[in-house]
């Protein structure tokens, strides 16, 4: 499959796996790269020295192009924005924050650059700044959110700009591929689906987690505190939200008591106090596998589906 995103990143199938905070490791990266995606290392919450690690590991396990997901709210923003400067990264995404700052370095570095945008005004804005492409993602994806669903996000986004755009939030197999390029996007992101990847180092009781799943599983946090999350159901997602409608209850403790839950989830597996972020298709997810095939399975059923469309025009 051939669209300004294979093109401009270098890849062969139109698919980044989302960077995700402690579970988009230099093993699962490298993995999806090798298999012609483009496989993105998160350098999450922490510094430059854990950073520089997961780059040199993903370098060893594979000589196609990657990315650095940089979320904006780290305390360690600055020098993870001057380290993928100096370790010459070839593609970095952003979330969670407007990154036209740092944007003034990466784009004359050559730095490829794709933030995740949750509106069109934020779309044009990266665009502007000289964004190669943007991640519209909707509400559906697991982890910090938007308001806009994918649905309305995409088609609006790819009518604001004239780069090129991925759909990211609710999207697990070849029927979300084709969707999303009916909505004009020229690739997507995925994160959920990269979860119960053979590489994808998290705990076992997160993938469990993953592949017992509903519809109805998960829930969303922190709209009182100004970044809502999703992820799946369990007693530490139903007190976070207790917590937030508890007017004797202020921000700060609110905070301090989800402090450190995704590393809970992802590391220790602690199905109690975790937040185990994941978006809504976690259903969709049936079974772990490695990411090659992950990604292979969703381009055949994509292609398929495409070459099938002409019959709704009989
Ligand atoms: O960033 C994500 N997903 C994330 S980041 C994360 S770590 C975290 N942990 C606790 C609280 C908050 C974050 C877990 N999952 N996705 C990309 C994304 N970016 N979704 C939405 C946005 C976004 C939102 C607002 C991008 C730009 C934006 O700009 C507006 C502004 O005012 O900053």
């Amino acid at each position: 499959m051939k669209t300004r995103i294979t093109e401009a990143f270098g890849i062969e199938y139109p698919i980044f796996q989302g960077g995700m905070a402690w579970v988009s490791e230099a093993k699962l990266a490298a993995a999806v790269s090798n298999a012609g995606g483009l496989g993105i290392i998160s350098a999450m919450n922490l510094d430059a020295d854990y950073l520089r690690g997961q780059i040199r590991a993903c370098r060893e396990a594979t000589d196609k192009p990657f990315g650095v997901n940089i979320m904006l709210m780290s305390p360690h923003v600055e020098e993870v924005a001057q380290l993928v400067m100096d370790e010459h990264v070839p593609v970095v995404t952003t979330g969670a924050g407007l990154p036209e700052k740092y944007m003034k370095q990466w784009v004359p570095a050559g730095i490829k650059v794709a933030p995740v945008v949750p509106s069109t005004a934020i779309a044009k804005r990266v665009a502007r700044a000289g964004a190669t492409a943007v991640i519209a993602e909707g509400c559906e994806s697991g982890g910090h959110i938007g308001e806009l669903t994918t649905m309305a996000l995409v088609p609006q986004v790819v009518d604001a700009v004239d780069i090129p755009v991925l759909a990211a939030g609710g999207i697990a197999d070849g029927r979300g591929i084709a969707a999303s390029l009916m909505l004009g996007a020229e690739g997507v992101q995925c994160g959920t689906r990269f979860l119960c990847a053979n590489e994808c180092q998290i705990h076992e009781n997160y993938k469990k987690k993953v592949l017992a799943a509903r519809d109805i599983d998960t829930q969303v946090t922190g709209r009182r505190l100004g970044h809502p999350v999703r992820g799946l159901k369990n007693p530490m997602m139903r007190a976070m939200h207790d917590m937030e409608y508890d007017s004797s209850k202020t921000n700060e403790e609110i905070e301090r008591y989800g402090a450190g839950a995704l590393r809970r989830a992802a590391i220790e597996g602690d199905l109690e106090t975790g937040t185990f972020m994941a978006g809504q298709i976690a259903a969709l997810v049936k079974k772990e596998q490695p990411a090659a095939e992950i990604i292979r399975e969703m381009f055949a059923e994509a292609e398929k589906l495409l070459a099938e469309a002409p019959k709704w025009l009989a």
